[in-house]
């Protein structure tokens, strides 16, 4: 997690003088995420595979270990997810490998399907 939010960060500081000339333009279709400004859309769902490593029913959240997704320039990595529908973690287990598709949502990055 924590280089995927430096890579943003850098990503988002880099893109800030060009972006800014279209921005407001952006704002109108990104459902209020500041950041979205930059090279990927908010609704591209990314697919990925990987491993859980841990559930955490009570938080509806996931920690994963996902292979390198070359479009947001992630390299592999363990990090946390949300999950759109917390019931999907009673069917998971940690330790199974599984491939999901996520977005990133208020900063936050949530699992909206699950293979
Ligand atoms: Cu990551």
């Amino acid at each position: 997690m924590k280089h995927c939010s430096l890579i943003l960060f850098l990503g988002f500081m880099t893109l800030q003088t060009p972006t800014s000339l279209w921005a407001e333009d952006m704002n109108m279709d990104m459902s209020g995420d500041m950041r979205s400004g930059s090279e990927q859309p908010m609704e591209a769902a990314k697919r990925v595979k990987g491993v859980i490593r841990q559930i955490d029913r009570a938080k509806g959240t996931m920690t994963i270990s996902h292979e390198p997704i070359p479009s947001l320039g992630w390299s592999a990595m363990t990090m946390d997810f949300s999950v759109k529908n917390p019931a999907w973690l009673g069917s998971l287990k940690s330790g199974q490998s599984i491939h999901f598709d996520f977005v990133r949502q208020r900063g936050a990055y949530v699992i909206t399907a699950v293979k």
